[in-house]
């Protein structure tokens, strides 16, 4: 008796895909429809760990089911490679990050090779090699020409341990996102894209693409959208405007204080001179050490101190006091808010905190503050009795009318702030020059490669600006001494089009040559963890649509559907290295082989879900494979290679049975699979299919036995793909990949018989076989015809009867 033996099979099959490029896709058209499918691409750092066998694995199965369906799939491979991770890494050890990156990333490569993953390996590059970096800064280049890459200072989150600016999204309650260190904030010139631009089409694009509803409502959440009205408030000693955002235009009358950010460039400079001069001073130096999570709570008591000024409200002339407090923030709207305690929850809390007056402008609610719509009053006789949101909007004209304000749209969606203070990242490519200024490198100069340094440690600069040699250049316009900006690239940015250049990755004259990328994108289908739902699947789009405008390609959209994948997870935690409790493929891949751990990974719940890795359900999908292997080995033997069986011609008994299996779970994978990811419903039909065939083989003929083995190998291909195409071999010939998937023959399903259960007030009286299909009717009729039936219902009145199709039918007597 021979024994499966998963290695030998895999390293067979790999050597066969390797030498015969068997995944590479060219990039001329031979009129097959063309699908694009891509998983995010790895950062490598260390060894890949369960998500990633997870993220390939669906992305795999998705490839080779596409492939099958006669499609012509672009299943391209590439590394996320600049980063901190490998910079704090060189800081501690010496080591230049790019060897550590490169040997990571060869341990990604012999992985994703031992996990039989079709890649198409000659579209193969690291973000970090300068054949693409190139490009990078040949789009930031552009989009800089284009008015979207600007420069500016900015009071910026700083993390004082990395030393690095942070993007907004880099700090999760007021700590750094990577070593959750408290972060500072610091006034500094920095890069940014203007993505703000973009906010409403990234919002309404939201519409055309086929997304999880809890990603699309987190990017909408992110952009934040909110119309309202600008009003203009004036500081009668000074005569300074502070116009206010404010999306309740209609409580206007009800303003009984105005509140400023500490932030605000204007505080210190209007309480200067008064008696609250120091006051002042103080808070604000306290706020400053305060997060914007602490600030944004809602629980917390208010907190603040007056101005001793005062504004003048538009509406009705009436003179308020002005505060600073924390809970106004200077990113927001105009760092300045008109205060509503009657209708406004913080400010009610603050106006209780300060005993301020608090005004009811709008009816309902037994209670202040009422946040709701009602009708107005204590406003003025022409809007008092109108429903608020029409004098919403007579307001509004109103304030227009007298140049006191206008509607306004705000987003909380802010420029992407991208130049980072370190070593490890794309360089930007700009030269200062005394008498030019700011200068773009030209084309022909690019890429500005990254300099071999010794020191990485940064210094409040980028590690970058102590490279002398590098720095110290000459102005592209007038040839005089200039210097390098020395920042680099958010890693955000390299990862923002790198599906773009997978389209023609090979091209040395351009980043892509338009017909190519159109044929191409969008990616068809996105597999990637939720953890990238805001921002890399927003700066993506971002890119996408700024270079759309530019010409540069058609797709408005990078991904048309996308897959979030959940957690692998241990007895039901998160794993990570503190709790001990990681594991990683590649032992699974050594004892098991790639099929088990692939074929395990899709088979243990529905892959959009968090799972627990099991060690016991590895060996049953072990058990499973090994049983089709050696099935496949047993019938090759006694058939030789043949062609699958075509119709039986009145198939009966046993033959048919397990035919119907056969073309049953061809339906049943096709279905789980076609537009959907049911990956463990689609094996678990196959493993069924086994077990008939193991139940049935003494008695079917051994054409039977043949289809439904080799079948059963066609089915599990995508997800396992080295046995079933070993499997499919030994039965065929044939090469499973190249074998168009299976048709279902569904005159053979709807024949299919089910076994229904009878009752008799809930008691099992009896069970009956049934077509699939018997109407309620039929089903009624056979069971009452049951003898058991009649014994128990006969004589006695019958109140109704319950049928449930394909399942059950119960009597209820009296
Ligand atoms: C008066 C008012 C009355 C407001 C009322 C609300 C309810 P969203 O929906 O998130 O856009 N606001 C404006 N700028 C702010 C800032 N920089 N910091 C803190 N709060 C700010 O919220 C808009 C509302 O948030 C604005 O409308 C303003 O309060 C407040 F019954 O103005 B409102």
């Amino acid at each position: 008796e021979h024994r499966y033996e998963p290695h030998e099979i895999e390293r067979k099959w790999q050597q066969i895909w390797e030498r015969e490029r068997t995944w590479e896709v060219p990039n001329d058209a031979d009129g097959a429809p063309r699908s694009y499918v891509l998983e995010m691409l790895p950062y490598p750092s260390g060894e890949p760990h369960m998500g990633h066998l997870k993220n390939y694995s669906v992305g795999d199965a998705v490839a080779h089911f596409r492939r099958r369906n006669g499609m012509r799939v672009l299943h391209p491979m590439g590394y996320d490679a600049f980063g901190l991770p490998a910079e704090n890494n060189a800081i501690k050890t010496g080591k230049h990050p790019r060897e550590a990156t490169e040997e990571s990333i060869a341990s990604f490569q012999r992985q994703f090779r031992s996990w039989g993953i079709s890649i198409d390996w000659s579209r193969e590059f690291g973000t970090h090699e300068p054949r693409y970096y190139r490009w990078t800064q040949w789009i930031f280049l552009k989009l800089f020409e284009r008015g979207l890459a600007y420069r500016k200072e900015a009071a910026v989150n700083w993390c004082p341990k990395d030393a690095t600016v942070l993007a907004n999204e880099q700090v999760i309650d007021g700590h750094c996102e990577r070593c959750g260190t408290a972060v500072e904030l610091r006034q500094l010139e920095q890069w940014f894209f203007r993505i703000t631009d973009y906010a409403d089409r990234l919002l309404d694009d939201l519409e055309t693409i086929d997304w999880p509803g809890h990603v699309v409502t987190m990017q909408r959440n992110w952009i934040g959208r909110s119309e309202g009205a600008e009003v203009t408030f004036t500081e009668p000693d000074s005569g300074r405007e502070y116009p206010v955002f404010t999306t309740r235009p209609d409580t206007l009358f009800g303003a009984t204080f105005f509140v400023m950010a500490p932030e605000h460039p204007d505080v210190l400079r209007l309480a200067a001179g008064t008696e609250h001069e120091q006051a002042v001073r103080d808070y604000v130096n306290t706020v400053l050490t305060e997060s914007k999570e602490e600030r944004a709570d809602t629980e917390r008591k208010k907190t603040g101190v007056a101005l001793g000024r005062s504004v003048i409200n538009p509406v009705n002339g009436e003179r308020i006091p002005m505060y600073v407090a924390d809970y106004v923030l200077m990113e927001y709207g105009t760092g300045a808010i008109m205060a509503v305690p009657g209708h406004d929850e913080r400010d009610f809390d603050f106006a209780t905190e300060f005993d301020l007056p608090i005004r009811r402008v709008v009816e309902g609610g037994a209670e202040l503050p009422y946040p709701g719509n009602g009708t107005l009053v204590n406003s003025a006789p022409e809007f008092d009795g109108m429903h608020n949101r029409e004098a919403l909007e007579k307001i509004v004209d109103w304030l227009d009318r007298e140049g006191k304000g206008h509607r306004s749209i705000n987003y909380r969606l802010r420029d992407w702030l991208l130049s980072r203070q370190r070593y490890w990242g794309c360089p930007i490519p700009i030269v200062y020059c005394d008498e030019h200024g700011m200068v773009p490198v030209p084309d022909d100069q690019l890429p500005v490669e990254l300099p071999d340094i010794q020191d990485y440690a940064p210094q409040g600069k980028s590690p970058l600006a102590a490279a002398e040699d590098w720095v110290n250049t000459t102005c592209p316009v007038c040839g005089g001494p200039a210097r390098r900006e020395t920042d680099t690239m958010d890693t955000f940015v390299d990862s923002s089009w790198y599906y773009l250049r997978y389209c023609d990755a090979n091209n040395d004259d351009a980043a892509w040559d338009k017909k190519v990328l159109d044929s191409w994108m969008p990616v068809d289908q996105y597999v990637g963890g939720v953890e990238h739902a805001i921002l890399h699947l927003m700066y993506a789009r971002f890119f996408v649509k700024a270079l759309a405008d530019l010409g540069l390609m058609e797709a408005q959209e990078p991904f048309k559907a996308l897959f979030t994948q959940g957690m692998i997870t241990r007895d039901g935690a998160k794993m990570s290295k503190s709790k001990g409790n990681m594991i990683s493929p590649a032992p699974y891949v050594e004892r098991y082989g790639a099929d088990t751990a692939r074929s395990y990974i899709l088979f243990i719940g529905p892959p959009d879900q968090d799972a627990d890795w099991n060690d016991e359900g590895v060996e049953g999908v072990h058990r499973f494979l090994a049983r089709l292997w050696r099935l496949g080995e047993d019938v090759a033997e006694q058939t030789g290679q043949q062609a699958l069986l075509g119709p039986l011609e009145a198939p009966e008994g046993d033959d048919l049975a397990l035919m119907r299996k056969a073309h049953w779970a061809i339906d049943k994978v096709t279905n789980d699979m076609a537009g959907r990811f049911a990956f463990n419903t689609a094996i678990a039909a196959v493993m069924e299919l086994i077990n008939e065939a193991y139940r049935r083989r003494e008695s079917v003929s051994s054409g039977t036995l043949h289809f439904a083995t080799a079948t059963a190998a066609s089915l599990i291909f995508p997800f396992a793909p080295h046995t079933a195409a070993e499997v499919y071999e030994l039965l065929t010939g044939d090469r499973v990949w190249e074998t168009p998937w299976p048709d279902a023959d569904l005159s053979l399903l709807e024949q299919d018989v089910v076994e229904v259960v009878v009752q008799v007030n809930g008691k099992l009286r009896d069970r009956v076989e049934a077509p699939t299909n018997a109407t309620r009717e039929e089903l009624e009729a056979l069971a009452r015809e049951r003898p058991n039936v009649v014994a128990h219902i006969d004589g006695k009145q019958l109140v109704k009867v319950i049928v449930v199709p394909s399942k059950l039918v119960n009597f209820v007597v009296r």
